[in-house]
């Protein structure tokens, strides 16, 4: 459908929330792509006649605004190069890997800057023109830190929040950018800018001190220009009613006892489900395992693990000399430990859909999240709302944001500590019912009572209620 006029409410993100679909005879239509964000901004979009302004995840494609769900869809294109520069370049390789602790170098390449800051210049335009006057626009992430600023620039009566989904690094790592204050400044053209954890929005707010003019008390920034731009935490979260939905459907409750009995009804069954990244900590879980293996405090038999790597930004060179270690190391281990037809590590590297994910699981009995750093990590809140049977038991790393708010529950870890995972994983494996159920009960009251509505609704009130 056609779209559309202006919008009292714009999101603004890298990616459009929907994913095109080609019929056999060649017409496309558009259906909503799976995702937290969209199911908890959804409802805002109808209320507000909301417009969402994003790339569609193609080269050089530009529809004219269509409509679909209740939303106006405004694209934005990207030339081959830009999404080379801009997406896999600057995003990719130069502020996820320094945002994430430098575990791999960050590259700095200044036509991937000068990319950055015009397709950050083409987003803020889309934006601008749909926004109504006094409208409210939430841009999203580090691919658009460029964005407030430039919007604000052009339209001063907007209203402009601002979410970063990833950690924000402490000054140390930050220092390095050589566009820093460039990204500080364009952050400070948000009237409020929310992060997942309390020492994100610290670092942010010591940062601006430090590298613009702004001066700060508590977590309000003063700019040069006498605005106030505030800074807090608004830990993500997910659309729990979904998983618990799939999880009580008959289909998911037989495919979660198929799947032990495929591989074998091992007494535990360990799961890891990340993206195939370096951030994730997916090599130091499967040392672990290999090491209780190998000392014989377990044994194959007795324990299986099953890691499912998504495919993810393959055309980044880090990542695909991250693919082959993990490769190597699970071909290793399963030369190793495992017999024919009995693999110690099941590695599926591969997207799924969500009743089986899901089942995948209910069928863990220790779910393994290691990752080195996280902004949150939403598949350990997936797992505690999916175990509505208050069995299984949490493996979290301290270095995701969840640990801030499933700390008490979960048994937390430092996975670099590669004898302190293995202890972990063996007192999550050999957890009583009884613990395990009260552990459960205590990660369950905190996940359902906030889930990703209530992150939607808390931004946004902090946001107009100002
Ligand atoms: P991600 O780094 O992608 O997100 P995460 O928070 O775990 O990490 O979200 C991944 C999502 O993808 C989960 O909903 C998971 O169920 C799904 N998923 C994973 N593997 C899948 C597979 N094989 N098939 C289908 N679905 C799969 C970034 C930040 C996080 C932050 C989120 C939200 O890096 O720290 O929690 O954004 O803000």
């Amino acid at each position: 459908m056609e779209s559309t006029g202006k919008s009292t409410f714009v999101v603004v993100a890298n990616r459009l929330p929907v994913d095109r679909v080609t019929a056999a005879d060649g017409s496309t239509t558009w259906r909503r792509s799976p995702g937290g964000l969209v199911t908890a901004l959804a409802p805002v979009m109808r209320a507000y006649d909301g417009a969402w302004v994003g790339w569609t995840g193609s080269a050089d494609d530009a529809p004219a605004p269509f409509s679909t769900d209740d939303m106006d869809l405004v694209a934005v294109p990207l030339s081959p190069e830009e999404i080379n520069r801009y997406y896999e370049g600057f995003s990719n390789a130069t502020l996820w890997p320094l945002y994430h602790d430098v575990i791999v170098a960050p590259e700095y390449h200044r036509e991937w800057w000068d990319a950055y800051r015009r397709v950050n210049e083409r987003f803020a335009r889309a934006a601008a023109e749909v926004a109504d006057e006094g409208a409210v626009v939430f841009v999203q992430d580090y691919q658009l830190q460029l964005v407030p600023a430039l919007l604000r620039q052009l339209r001063p009566d907007l209203k402009i929040g601002f979410f970063l989904h990833i950690p924000f690094p402490p000054t140390e790592l930050f220092a390095q950018l050589p566009w820093r204050r460039q990204i500080l400044e364009g952050l400070l053209g948000a009237d409020l800018v929310g992060f997942q954890r309390e020492g994100a929005a610290d670092n942010f707010v010591s940062l601006t001190e430090r590298y613009t003019d702004a001066t700060a008390e508590d977590r309000r920034v003063r700019t040069a220009d006498g605005r106030t731009v505030r800074a807090r935490q608004f830990p993500i979260s997910i659309d729990v009613s979904e998983i618990t939905d799939l999880v009580s459907e008959p289909d998911v409750v037989m495919r979660s006892a198929h799947i032990r009995d495929e591989i074998g009804s091992p007494k535990h069954v360990l799961l890891g489900v990340d993206r195939l990244d370096y951030t994730k900590g997916i090599g130091h879980r499967l040392k672990a395992f290999g090491e209780l293996l190998a000392g014989e405090d377990i044994t194959p038999d007795e324990a299986v693990m099953v890691q499912v790597a998504t495919p993810s930004r393959e055309r980044v060179e880090a990542y695909q000399t991250l693919r082959d270690e993990i490769e190597l190391q699970v071909g290793r281990m399963n030369g190793e430990y495992g017999r024919i037809g009995q693999p110690a590590v099941h590695y599926l590297h591969s997207s799924y859909e969500r009743a089986e994910l899901v089942s995948l699981l209910r069928t863990a009995d220790v779910m393994v999240v290691t990752p080195l750093r996280d902004g949150m990590n939403l598949v350990a809140k997936e797992y505690v709302a999916a175990r509505t049977d208050l069995r299984g038991a949490l493996v979290l790393s301290e270095f995701a944001g969840a640990a801030d708010e499933l700390g008490d529950g979960a048994f937390l870890v430092n996975p670099h500590d590669i004898d302190g995972l293995k202890r972990t994983l063996l007192a999550a494996m050999r957890i009583e019912d009884a613990e395990a159920e009260q552990r459960m009960k205590q990660l369950r009251e905190h996940v359902l009572t906030h889930d990703i509505t209530r992150w939607a609704d808390d931004f946004l009130a902090a946001l107009i209620g100002d």
